[in-house]
């Protein structure tokens, strides 16, 4: 029997390329939620990816979303006179002129490799956090012209936090796995704040600010940067693309750039915010959606940047209470970090507390900005949560 040669089988492989000139297929990145591969040719290089549908329950949806978000940007880059091969992902279509071959009930997609690009799973140069600033702002921007109803929610729900404090109050109740009792000190932070937790849900259905189309997972490393002249290209990563607030990318991006440590990090010690971080990328966010960006909006971006560490704090809890269900364990991590689900938790929490304590410090710092930009809003300097 021969050796398997590359890590994903040659029958999806094929829906796409002739396998004999393929050089090389590795796995790629560090997303927590699809299997992404790389595939080498001579002069070339493209990313596979199977979509996870524990997760994705309607992958035809997904890639629909993304087929019309991205011809709505690429029509606006190339307008602007710029490269929509390296500002907009690129889907590859199968043999068959499919946007996903189907395997064995497999989900599999394949995109343009940007090579030109480079997205950072950390970084403590403040010109490429000012860039991915830009790049969140600049997306907003593009999709402010486009009709959010043709797009499905491809997970309902996402950010309704008090929705998922309900899923966290059930996880606990029905304790699958006896881990209720490893996390008794996060699961009384995150009840102690669920009076906290509905604000930006509570203005959307009042109709007190906009819904709008919005990318929902705005993390470092789902943001391309140019590898040359660190500039934004754009956002990749679009399946979570769907009706939302503004609030929650700006708030997402912070969550996961502005702090002082890494979203695994266990020194608890090391979980700060980076204030410089969170000047740098406020101010690249807000030069991109001047004009865009209502005063009630601007009112809660920092509120934003607390509840969407809690958020993702509370989700990791809830995973690791239930069994890690969600943001699955690679083998290497069910070795090394068995519980990388709680230590995520606990930092995410850690990084909400810290926002909560430096409040009105930030709250100043976009008033700053607010006034270099030309904006006419001042928010509250007293403030808090
Ligand atoms: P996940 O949902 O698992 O996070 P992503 O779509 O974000 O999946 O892909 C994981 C990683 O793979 C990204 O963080 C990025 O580094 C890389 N990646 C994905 N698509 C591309 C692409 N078209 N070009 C370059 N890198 C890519
Ligand atoms: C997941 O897919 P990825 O790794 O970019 C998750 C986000 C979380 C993030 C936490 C669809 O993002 O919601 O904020 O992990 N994506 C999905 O790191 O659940
Ligand atoms: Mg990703």
């Amino acid at each position: 029997m021969g050796r398997k040669k590359f890590p994903l089988p040659n029958v999806v492989l094929s829906e796409y390329f002739k396998l004999e000139n393929i050089i090389d297929v590795y796995p790629y990145g560090n997303g927590h939620i699809n299997h992404t591969y790389l595939v080498e040719f001579p002069t070339c290089k493209y990313i596979i990816q199977r979509i996870n549908d524990d997760v994705f329950a309607n992958p035809f949806a997904v890639m629909n979303n993304i087929e019309l978000v991205t011809s709505h940007i690429r029509k606006n880059v190339i307008y602007n006179g710029q490269d929509a091969r390296t500002c907009v992902l690129t889907t590859i279509l199968t043999k068959y002129g499919q946007t996903m071959a189907i395997v064995n009930d497999e989900y599999w997609r394949c995109t343009r490799f940007i090579e030109e690009g480079i997205t950072y799973d950390y970084t403590d140069n403040p010109e490429i956090f000012e860039e991915a600033g830009r790049a969140v702002g600049l997306f907003q921007r593009h999709l402010d012209t486009f009709q959010a109803r043709l797009l499905v929610d491809t997970i309902k729900n996402f950010h309704n936090t008090p929705n998922r404090y309900n899923t966290f109050l059930d996880t606990i109740k029905i304790n699958r796995v006896d881990r209720v009792k490893e996390c008794l000190k996060e699961i009384d932070f995150v009840n102690e704040r669920k009076n906290k937790i509905d604000v930006i849900i509570k203005l959307l259905h009042e109709r007190k600010i906009p819904r709008r189309v919005t990318h929902n997972d705005t993390k470092l490393n789902n943001i391309m940067i140019d590898k040359v002249t660190n500039k934004a290209l754009g956002l990749i990563d679009l399946d979570t693309v769907m009706k939302g607030s503004l609030l929650y990318d700006y708030g997402d991006a912070l969550r996961c750039g502005a702090s002082t440590a890494e979203e695994d990090d266990v020194n608890l010690d090391n979980v700060k915010v980076n204030m410089e971080f969170f000047k740098v990328f406020t101010r690249g966010y807000l030069s991109e959606v001047k004009g865009i960006i209502v005063d009630e909006e601007i009112k809660k971006l920092v509120y934003s940047f607390f509840l969407m560490c809690f958020e993702v704090g509370m989700r990791f809890l809830t995973d690791y209470i239930d069994g890690d269900r969600y943001f699955k364990l690679t083998h290497e991590q069910k070795q090394k970090r068995p519980n990388i689900n709680l230590e995520r938790a606990k930092n995410q929490l850690k990084l909400a507390y810290e926002v909560e304590k430096n409040y009105q410090e930030l709250t100043t710092i976009v008033n700053e900005i607010l006034s270099q930009l030309g904006y006419r809003i001042v928010l509250d300097p007293e403030e808090i949560i």
